[in-house]
């Protein structure tokens, strides 16, 4: 274990001197002095006093408290509330910024696609990634999938199995399999009533925002926007919004949730070499493959069963017509009997 961190779980129960840190830590008395000042300087202000060292206060949810242990190139960029994370991620970005995590407790100005609003009280989890990958612009959709797979698994590792819905919707319920049934089954019967975009096929949990600027051959920047309703009181969000915290009957630690999310993140696109995993694992997770579906299309709807999803993050779907593969749009899940 890093000495940090076992630096702060022997100060749990109280003051603990300096050799007596070293001879618990099996390290030099320089070792852990130098512990001490490199957590000072990460935001963990270690106490002194003469019976010893003594724990900080929690950092919590904050800029030290998400980097500390978390295993993502990625630096953390902390603020109470701000308009929109993905305005200030794009602000960094275009000052060159790469690696980047702006993470909000409150947006006052969420956006999702297409100018839509984005309900972004305190308690979520707000974040935007900025990123210089060596990557195609054709290739930016690749990412908003693999947001998607760290997001579901991020969810599922606090408790809440989340499954994906086409492209960019992180859903809770809604396969059929739950008493409740669909959160909006009983308002929406009547076949194209409901004009949620996150459609039929469960509540709507997370959703993903990705913008970019590039060249013809070359991303220049690409803002990963990612919104988790994690602590948040579903009352204030829309009607068919659920929230982590509701679904599991208490809070979520932020800064982890946070952590696993920029890891699988990372893990999946990282680098160009890993983004061969990003389809398999995105396949694993959707729940719209198999599915009945109605995308609305930029050139008008498209309603077939949804059978596959390809490079770099289109929909195949099998229609009446034909096979169609749809680059963008809003997904729905449709029932047997809809059309
Ligand atoms: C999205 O758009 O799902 C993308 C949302 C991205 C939000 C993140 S938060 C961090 C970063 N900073 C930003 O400003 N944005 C990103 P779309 O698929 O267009 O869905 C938007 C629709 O979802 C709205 O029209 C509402 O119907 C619904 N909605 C709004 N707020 C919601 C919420 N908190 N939870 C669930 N649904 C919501």
């Amino acid at each position: 274990m890093d000495t940090r961190r076992a630096l702060l779980d022997a100060l749990g129960d109280g003051p603990v001197s300096g050799p007596a840190l070293a001879d618990d830590l099996g390290v030099s008395r320089t070792a852990v002095w130098k512990a001490v000042e490199s957590l000072r300087e990460e935001g963990f202000a270690v106490g002194s006093t003469s019976e010893g060292y003594v724990a900080p206060e929690d950092p919590g949810y904050s800029a030290a408290g998400i980097e500390f242990g978390l295993d993502a190139p990625y630096e953390i960029e902390y603020h109470d509330q701000l308009p929109s994370t993905n305005d200030r991620a794009r602000e960094l970005a275009a000052e060159g910024a790469d690696g980047v995590a702006v993470v909000a407790d409150e947006q006052t100005g969420g956006r999702g696609r297409l100018d839509r609003q984005w309900t972004a009280p305190s308690g979520g989890v707000w974040l935007s990634l900025v990123l210089r990958p060596d990557a195609a612009p054709a290739r930016a959709p690749l990412f908003t999938l693999a947001a998607a797979v760290a997001i579901a698994d991020a969810c599922r590792e606090a408790g809440v199995d989340a499954h994906i819905k086409w492209p960019n919707d992180v859903l809770v319920g809604g396969l059929g399999t739950e008493s409740d049934g669909d959160a909006d089954g009983g308002a929406s019967d009547a076949p194209g009533a409901s004009d949620a975009p996150g459609g039929r096929g469960g509540r709507k949990l997370a959703g993903i925002l990705t913008e970019m600027e590039g060249e013809a051959d070359r991303v220049s920047w690409l803002v990963a926007g990612i919104g988790v309703n994690a602590n948040v009181d579903p009352d204030l969000l829309p009607a068919d919004a659920t929230s982590l915290q509701d679904e599991l009957g208490a809070p979520v630690d932020r800064r982890r949730f946070a952590a696993v999310l920029l890891e699988r993140f990372a893990a999946l696109a990282g680098t160009p070499d890993r983004m061969d995993r990003i389809l398999p694992a995105w396949r694993e997770r959707a729940s719209t493959l198999g599915r009945r579906v109605r995308v609305d299309t930029p050139n008008g709807p498209v309603t077939g069963t949804a059978v596959d999803v390809e490079p770099p993050g289109a929909l195949v779907i099998e229609t009446d017509d034909g096979t169609r593969r749809v680059h963008a749009g809003d997904c729905e899940h449709l029932r047997d009997a809809d059309d």
